[in-house]
């Protein structure tokens, strides 16, 4: 149960950490939730749920979910989304809401998004080519459209006229139907009205109220614009930080901010990845741990836990406590390697460093603990883990000096462990 005040879910990695399944569990109280183009599977019940642009918190139909400001936010895939949980069974009338400051994502960002990357050649980012890129770069170059912008239709069309014309100039001819674009979007605006709200307000006098907050942040911390291996990074602030200015909430009122730490580390898309095991055990990590991407279906890139990497996350995001899952995918391995520093140039690093020319040459330092041969997923105890799984957990937990407070053994929602 999220205690009371603002809590925050983040990934601490390459993202795909299953803050999914923690929000899920977690939120059975009222609950909002932050994020944007990422993408998580909750089991429930022998029911997949796969979301992308919808709250996890959906999910619990106690909870009232909102799309944050600092979301870019695709419609048509919106309601795609909402019709694929109805037909599960799903009802989010009344439970969903979206700001009105939060910007759009149209056709035309995805468009570009693989004009982009065909253009970047073999340094192309490995992007999702939802739009995310280029729909922050309208936002940051202040040609964006906001939700609110859908109820000034003169304005509406005006600047998303203006955007169309300037990515003509930028990228030159491209079929792209704009009357249509426009019949189209008059559409959504009717029927996304009932769901937009100020957001601003709805958060301040939730807090006011003392109601139960809990945010999901979207992707993770190495994928942050700032902070992540830039530029392989997605456009948006993942960390700690971007859920103040994604919400509009005041830092204060964050009172728990929970690390999700997966027991090995992927990545998915192009970039430096100092663990990747490219052999026999990142191919056993991708099978037993069913690495496939929720959004794009790629498979996601595999390696051993790196501490140095959830170290630096903890550094920006100040984890209260931390959330270890899928410590079940390392159920039949032999020996257990964890990364402690990086080696460059004979000197020890123990902070991910700026350059990802310093990054993609460092030598990782790991230690080895034993495996466990013993199947976790049906332990319900922390207690019943056995003992070698237990000092892989407190290992983590004493390197970081941050409470180990969940432990995944499996992806459905009794699969979690209790520790503190
Ligand atoms: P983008 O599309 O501009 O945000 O891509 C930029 C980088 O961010 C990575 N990225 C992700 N990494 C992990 N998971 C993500 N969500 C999906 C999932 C991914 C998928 O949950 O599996 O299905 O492929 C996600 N979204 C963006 C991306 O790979 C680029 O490296
Ligand atoms: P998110 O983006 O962080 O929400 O994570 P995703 O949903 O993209 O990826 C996590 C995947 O791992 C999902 O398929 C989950 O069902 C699954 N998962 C979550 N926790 C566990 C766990 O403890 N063990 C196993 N085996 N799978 C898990
Ligand atoms: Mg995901």
């Amino acid at each position: 149960m999220t205690k009371s005040g603002v809590t925050v879910v983040l990934g601490s990695q390459w993202g795909d950490e299953g803050k999914g399944k923690l929000v899920d569990l977690l939120c059975d109280e009222l609950t909002f939730w932050g994020g944007n183009n990422a993408g998580h599977t909750i089991v429930v019940d022998n029911i997949t749920y796969d979301f992308h642009i919808l709250p996890s918190g959906l999910v619990n139909p106690n909870c009232v979910n909102l799309i944050g400001s600092g979301v870019v936010v695709h419609i048509p895939s919106l309601f795609s989304e909402l019709e694929a949980i109805q037909k599960k069974g799903l009802d989010a009338t009344d439970r969903l809401f979206v700001s009105d400051r939060a910007h759009l994502v149209f056709d035309i960002h995805q468009l570009v998004d693989g004009l982009k990357e065909v253009e970047l050649g073999r340094s192309s980012i490995g992007t999702t080519k939802k739009g995310i890129g280029p729909a922050y770069s309208s936002k940051a170059s202040r040609s964006g459209i906001r939700v609110e912008h859908l109820y000034d239709w003169p304005l509406f069309e005006s600047r998303f006229r203006d955007l169309v014309a300037s990515r003509h100039r930028r990228y030159g001819d491209f079929d792209y139907d704009v009357e249509a674009e426009l019949g189209r979007y008059k559409e959504f605006a009717k029927k996304l009205k009932p769901f937009v709200i100020d957001a601003v307000l709805f958060m301040h006098k939730s807090i006011q109220e003392k109601k139960r907050i809990l945010v999901e942040g979207a992707n993770a911390l190495m994928l942050d614009l700032d902070y992540g291996t830039y530029p392989y990074v997605t456009s948006s602030n993942t960390s700690a930080g971007g859920v103040c200015t994604g919400l509009g909430i005041p830092p204060t009122k964050i009172t728990r901010v929970i690390g999700v730490v997966k027991a090995y580390t992927t990545r998915v898309g192009s970039g430096p990845f100092p663990t990747e095991q490219l052999n026999d055990i990142g191919g056993h990590l991708q099978q037993v741990g069913r690495e496939w991407g929720v959004t794009t279906g790629r498979k996601r890139r595999c390696g051993w836990l790196d501490l140095v990497v959830v170290n630096y996350s903890n550094a920006i995001n100040g984890y209260t406590s931390l959330n270890i899952t899928k410590l079940d995918v390392l159920d039949q391995l032999p020996s257990i390697n964890i990364g402690i520093a990086y080696l460059h140039d004979g000197k020890e690093l123990v902070s991910v460093p700026a350059s990802l020319h310093v990054l993609s040459n460092c030598e990782v330092k790991y230690i080895a603990l034993p495996g466990w041969h013993t199947q976790t997923t049906g332990c319900t105890s922390y207690s019943e883990l056995p003992e070698n799984a237990k000092a892989f957990i407190e290992y983590i937990e004493k390197f970081l000096d941050v409470p180990v407070e969940y432990v995944g053994v499996g992806p459905g929602r009794m699969s979690m462990l209790k520790k503190s």
